[in-house]
């Protein structure tokens, strides 16, 4: 099993080239910022803690002065998240985020907003969870 997990990672390291290895790739709503996120575990689970990786680019460089937040929400049922996630950047572009939960199955949108410069730029993820 290791060595069939070496050889995924390995070919999702070639496929992701030298950019990143992170699986969902997105744009803030005014396509001026790349967002890419992969969770773990993957995929999110309903009433599990789950963490985040994420990267954010501006003209496909690493944002390296931004500020990021992320949330969720239950746009149907108009309700968000009950924990408050925890958000550290690990490095130029990088965050980690933890203690993010989906307390019920069905439509959540995962939310990542980019501050940066002054203004706020979102990006988000439409998620069918079950
Ligand atoms: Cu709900």
């Amino acid at each position: 099993m290791i060595t069939k997990s070496a050889a995924i990672l390995a070919a999702a390291m070639l496929l992701g080239g030298c950019s990143t290895s992170l699986d969902h790739q997105l744009q803030t709503n005014d396509r001026n910022y790349e967002v890419s996120w992969s969770s773990d575990p993957s995929p999110i689970p309903v009433n599990d803690f789950f963490t985040l990786e994420v990267e954010v680019r501006r003209d496909g460089e690493l944002l390296t002065d931004g500020e990021l937040s992320v949330d969720a929400a239950m746009p149907h049922h108009n309700h968000g998240m009950n924990h408050v996630p925890l958000i550290e950047r690990t490095g130029p572009g990088r965050w980690h985020v933890e203690d993010m939960l989906f307390h019920m199955p069905g439509y959540w949108e995962l939310y990542f907003d980019v501050r940066d410069r002054g203004v706020t730029h979102r990006a988000q993820e439409p998620l069918e969870v079950d």
